[in-house]
């Protein structure tokens, strides 16, 4: 049986890094509700990162989305950043907000517009220059409604030339990761529906491009973790975006819906070498906060993301390699169950409190005054919104 005192030293390296998007009202087509204390800038929303930062210890970056979080200087913005503790993480891209954009963006038929988001993604390496974040994160909202509408094989050729025009740009330790979705908003055909049209993609444009996998973006029943494996086994995992589902692309809290879904992802994450100081791979919110308030939100999501990944910790790979070598089905599985069941709140609120963080980090935001000091002080301005 491993111990938490023998898996303490591992949890120092974890970090993940939170949306800026998170931290902005959002909700359904039904309805957005506004939240006191919601940012009316990117500045706000960085400094809500940051507040989460502080009170976990687990959240040192901020992923950033373009055009949503533009400003003039992207060298001040990151100064600003670093000022209160975190750093600019991934710039995400976005070409699914511009009426140009109604057929495709890089996938588009006509050159003018698919150059158009060719140089939408120039735009963002730019950025990515001033904020010093090594990743630039696709995900496309390209794909069609009705069989026939497109050509699907046209769109895949395109995609890959538009890609490699993209990736050409990237310098030094850069890197493109590609997100795929099997649906949402086309809903016949998506052109990056899954990780294994992703990881073609990739593949094709070199060793600085990997896949980012999005656990709300599979079918119901999809094994996440086999995907996991895999893209660990073949080099090309590059970062995840974490969420719950109950039904498609929900954008819950990670953990919330199906931390056991967490606990074995985490597990093979681990299993691969996913994990640690030596791994590339990048660990990210891709969350929304529709009812919910949005800070304590995330602490809660960096807090399960920490509470699974001390459980997967400590599952007794030794024990666990034994049992499967002799067969021996049911004492395997006990021996996964066993890591999985273990109650490692306790041990991870010392450990907290030893590295001088708080040991409840919910209760603690809650007693520190800081959601009524934002709540006073934000009001006046536009608060942002999930696509703002
Ligand atoms: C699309 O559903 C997605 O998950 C992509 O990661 C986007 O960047 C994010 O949502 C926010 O729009
Ligand atoms: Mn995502
Ligand atoms: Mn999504």
């Amino acid at each position: 049986m491993t111990t938490f005192a023998e898996i303490a030293p591992q949890l120092e390296h974890q970090a993940i890094e939170v949306p800026s998007w998170a931290y902005g009202n959002s909700g359904t087509r039904f309805k957005v509700f506004g939240t006191p204390g919601t940012p009316r800038t990117v500045e706000e929303k960085i400094a809500d990162a940051a507040a989460v930062h502080r009170f976990t210890g687990l959240a040192p970056k901020v992923a950033l989305h373009i055009p949503w979080d533009l400003v003039e200087d992207f060298a001040a913005l990151r100064v600003y950043a670093n000022d209160l503790g975190v750093e600019l993480g991934t710039i995400n891209s976005n070409t699914f907000q511009d009426d140009d954009y109604k057929f495709g963006g890089l996938t588009h038929h006509d050159p003018t517009i698919r150059q158009k988001a060719i140089d939408h993604h120039l735009e963002c390496v730019e950025v990515m220059g001033a904020t010093g974040s090594r990743d630039l994160k696709i995900w496309l909202a390209d794909g069609s409604n009705y069989p026939g509408q497109a050509d699907i094989r046209g769109r895949q050729d395109r995609l890959a030339d538009s890609l490699q025009a993209i990736y050409a740009q990237l310098s030094g330790d850069q890197r493109l990761v590609l997100e795929y979705k099997f649906f949402e908003p086309a809903f016949y055909h998506t052109d990056v529906p899954d990780w294994g049209t992703a990881l073609a993609h990739v593949q094709a444009l070199g060793e600085n491009a990997s896949v980012c996998l999005d656990t709300g973006h599979h079918a119901p029943g999809t094994n996440i973790e086999f995907i996991v494996a895999q893209l660990l086994r073949l080099g090309k995992l590059g970062s995840f975006d974490f969420n719950s589902r109950f039904y498609a692309d929900d954008d819950l809290i990670v953990g919330a819906a199906d931390p056991f879904q967490l606990f074995r992802i985490l597990f093979e994450v681990i299993r691969g070498g996913g994990y640690g100081p030596d791994s590339e791979v990048a660990f990210m919110l891709d969350q929304c906060h529709n009812v919910e308030k949005k800070i304590p939100g995330q602490i809660r999501s960096v807090l399960n993301v920490q509470e699974m990944t001390a459980r997967a910790l400590l599952v007794d790979r030794e024990s666990l390699e034994a049992a499967q070598q002799e067969g021996d089905v049911l004492g395997a599985h006990e021996i996964f169950m066993d890591a999985f069941y273990t109650d490692v709140r306790a041990d991870l609120a010392s450990w907290r409190e030893a590295r001088g963080l708080p040991a409840h980090p919910m209760q603690a935001y809650a007693e520190s005054g800081h959601q009524e000091t934002i709540e006073a002080e934000r009001v006046g301005g536009t608060q942002v919104g999930w696509g703002a």
